[in-house]
């Protein structure tokens, strides 16, 4: 990634702009305002659009992101990544491994990996992922079909893991304080701030409560 970018252990708090969300229209509003809230990282997330939609939104959203210094990363597509020269891409279990990735997308362009358990946190850490997300902590309708996993292993997946780790599944300002109890240090935040009335100072406020 280029140093012009902060690098991941510096970051706290991770937006997505999920078109589940977000109309095709709002992608670049909502982009300025995550990335003017605050966000460290940005995801591009559409489950179901064409190809040739997610990366035109790509492209409308790298040149926001890139003034802001926030390194874009696009889910599950590692070519829409690798076409648009994004700073990372996600994948999750049942996508392709990490190491597969890293070939298509090639050096410099880190690599994060969805996990739902310690065990595949620890997998991710064996599979040299760059950053995890660990999660849901809740449940979520974002990604509805998984079971949480609540907040009990937090603690000890930072004990064994010592890639960043981003907690992540219904998490919103009103759960931070017991996620941050309970040992988070880095959160992704999705439905709590597209659905926000206001998106830039609930970013902000979010933000606040990490440092
Ligand atoms: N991945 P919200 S949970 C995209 O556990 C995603 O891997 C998860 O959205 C995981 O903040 C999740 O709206 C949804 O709950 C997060």
């Amino acid at each position: 990634m280029s140093s012009a970018f902060p690098d991941l252990q510096s970051s706290r708090l991770y937006g997505i702009v999920d078109l589940g969300y977000c109309a095709p229209a709002q992608v670049e509003a909502m982009t300025a305002s995550l990335c003017e809230g605050g966000v460290d990282l940005l995801q591009l997330r559409a489950k179901k659009l064409p190809l040739q939609e997610i990366e035109k939104l790509a492209r409308l959203m790298h040149p926001i992101t890139r003034q802001y210094r926030v390194p874009l990363i696009i889910n599950d597509h590692l070519e829409i990544a690798a076409s648009i020269g994004s700073e990372g891409v996600h994948v999750g279990q049942d996508d392709d491994a990490v190491a597969k990735a890293r070939s298509i997308v090639g050096p410099g362009v880190f690599v994060g990996k969805s996990t739902h358990s310690l065990a595949q946190a620890i997998a991710a850490q064996e599979e040299q992922a760059d950053y995890i997300g660990f999660g849901p902590l809740y449940a979520t309708g974002t990604k509805p079909d998984y079971v949480p996993i609540g907040l009990q292993d937090i603690t000890t997946v930072h004990q064994q893991v010592q890639l960043p780790i981003f907690c992540i599944g219904g998490v919103n300002e009103a759960r931070l304080p017991e996620i941050l109890s309970a040992g988070a240090r880095r959160v992704v935040v999705v439905s709590a701030f597209l659905l926000a009335p206001d998106v830039q100072s609930y970013v902000r406020q979010i933000k606040a409560s990490l440092h």
